[in-house]
């Protein structure tokens, strides 16, 4: 190109710059395909492009769903600190026009079920439909996946705020999808258990399953007996102070979850793992003797007298309060590690301790073991340890929870080196806790008769949060995915690469994660 004069050189870089200025309005090119998702959607189909969140886009919601409002502020909320701007909350019936969220509870869709979810993004719009509020929640944790990491920041950041165009549409494999804080072993705060939720919320996990009680500590206010927190609360593994949950502050915990859509079981564990309650009501012992509080990490030595009249008058009165502060259908009643007690007298004793939870309205959960009792209709063994038990609970026609101590346990150690974790079970580095299948471990154990899975994470080596992050991240997202994916989607080569994109995350988070060598950590 040749200039003949000053004017013309102007003239041309002036129009230059005026064309580059419209073209940073032009959506930013984006592919939806290669985004890092975990869980790995069902179905994704990019287009190519990509929507923006500006300073006057507002979260439109689609009728007067107290639910569905509720999502729309949950969303509002996690996208305010970092952009910075307003994102206000309106109600409309139409399409909203171009630049905005819109949330609407018109799917038509059978097969997304209630916790399924379609994100259609364009240019103009990003618009989320599922049939319950609750598949809206699940939707809202793949936009905050599909934005910048830096979107997680508590300050403002400068963005900008685009999302890959195309369609999602995502359901889950098993209706559970669940994770277990041991709060006995070691206690931890209420708002150690709020962040624990958030973290199993934004992977899309519905169910926290609380470890109330065991040797070392009992963790929840029972009114008709005081001592059990006053005493059972008072000790935990190494000697620490302990704890426990008033029912309120319970209460608090499980309104949190529920906004989260997330149910909260309840166990106690029973009639082994009860030293703390030995130690708080002696007369529950068979010996009728105060045994010491127990701060070590060894299992099965206590259990509840079986054949005294006032365990039953106990239990009765401990289900009949938490079941009255849990709104979930399910109550655990542990049953796990027995050792203690003479098998004649645990039969007898879990048939009788499901018929107490049965008449304060709540079904039954138990660990394997309880599968050698007779399992009432509805009631969920939970398979951690014993293929046996698990195929005498199959036998019994009854649904099993999967939670293999060799493949999900979140306290597992990593390797020979790692800071934390036992290794009873396994090591389990990322690639076997990611490189199973539920429907593969027991003969006969299929879809049909798995309610689902969940990990466990068993507080003996962390006695606070950050600790525990060691532990869960970055394993917790593979089980995500594995109650989450169709099988046939999972492959670890490509997985292990969506997950070390996923550091950017845990580091805006301050997520104290386990670097693993086996992941390709992407700066
Ligand atoms: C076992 C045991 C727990 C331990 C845990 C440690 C079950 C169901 N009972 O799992 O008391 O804390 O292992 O990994």
């Amino acid at each position: 190109m040749r200039f003949n004069n000053w004017v013309q050189i102007l003239a041309y870089f002036s129009i230059l710059s005026m064309f580059m200025t419209v073209s940073c309005e032009e959506p930013t090119p984006k592919d939806l395909g290669n985004e890092a998702l975990i869980p790995k959607p069902v179905s994704i189909q990019a287009s190519g492009s990509s929507f923006a969140i500006k300073k006057n886009t507002s979260i439109y919601v689609k009728g007067d769903n107290e639910d569905l409002l509720k999502t729309a502020n949950y969303l509002a909320e996690v996208l305010r600190p970092a952009t910075g701007f307003p994102l206000e909350i309106a109600n409309s019936d139409t399409w909203p026009a171009s630049g905005n969220i819109y949330l609407s509870l018109e799917s038509s869709d059978a097969e997304l079920g209630t916790e399924g979810y379609q994100l259609d993004i364009t240019e103009d719009l990003v618009v989320l439909k599922a049939n319950a509020a609750s598949g809206i929640f699940r939707g809202i944790q793949t936009l905050r996946q599909l934005l910048p990491a830096s979107i997680e920041a508590k300050a403002k950041q400068s963005g900008p705020w685009e999302i890959a165009s195309g369609t999602i549409k995502d359901y889950p494999r098993f209706g559970y999808r669940g994770a277990m804080l041991d709060v006995a072993r070691h206690f931890f705060t209420v708002d150690e258990v709020k962040t624990f939720i958030d973290y199993i919320a934004s992977y899309k996990l519905n169910t926290l399953h609380l470890h109330l009680s065991d040797d070392q500590g009992w963790r929840i206010e029972i009114k008709s007996w005081p001592k059990l927190a006053e005493v059972g609360g008072s000790s935990e593994v190494g000697g620490g102070e302990g704890g426990f949950f008033t029912q309120e502050e319970y209460k608090d915990i499980i309104a949190y979850a529920a906004d989260r859509f997330i149910t909260v079981i309840p166990e106690i564990d029973m009639p082994g793992h009860t030293n703390a309650i030995l130690a708080s009501y002696p007369e529950l012992n068979c010996s009728g003797k105060k045994p010491e509080i127990y701060t070590g990490i060894e299992v099965g030595f206590s259990t509840l007298c079986t054949s005294n009249e006032k365990t039953y008058e106990f239990i009765d009165d401990v289900i009949r309060e938490l079941a009255a502060i849990t709104p979930g259908e399910y109550l655990h009643i542990g049953g796990d590690e027995t050792h203690a007690t003479e098998l004649k007298d645990y039969i007898p004793f879990v048939n009788r301790v499901q018929d107490i939870v049965h008449k304060h309205g709540k079904l039954v959960m138990g660990w394997d073991e309880i599968a050698q009792a007779t399992l009432k209709k509805n009631t969920i063994a939970q398979y951690w340890d014993s293929k046996e038990n698990a195929e005498k609970a199959l036998k019994q026609n009854a649904k099993i929870l999967v939670s293999p101590a060799k493949n999900i346990y979140l306290d597992m150690s990593y390797d020979t080196t790692s800071k934390y974790g036992l290794h009873w079970a396994a090591y389990i580095e990322i690639d076997s806790s990611y490189q199973w299948d539920p429907e593969a471990l027991v003969e006969g154990m299929t879809a049909e008769n798995i309610l689902g899975i969940e990990s466990p994470l068993w507080s003996e080596t962390v006695s606070d949060m950050n600790e525990a992050e060691w532990l869960i991240f970055p394993r917790l997202p593979g089980h995500a995915e594995i109650g989450w994916s169709p099988r046939d989607n999972r492959s670890w080569d490509e997985y292990r690469i969506r997950l070390g994109r996923q550091k950017a995350r845990f580091d805006v988070l301050g997520i104290n994660y386990y670097p693993s060598k086996q992941i390709p950590w992407a700066e």
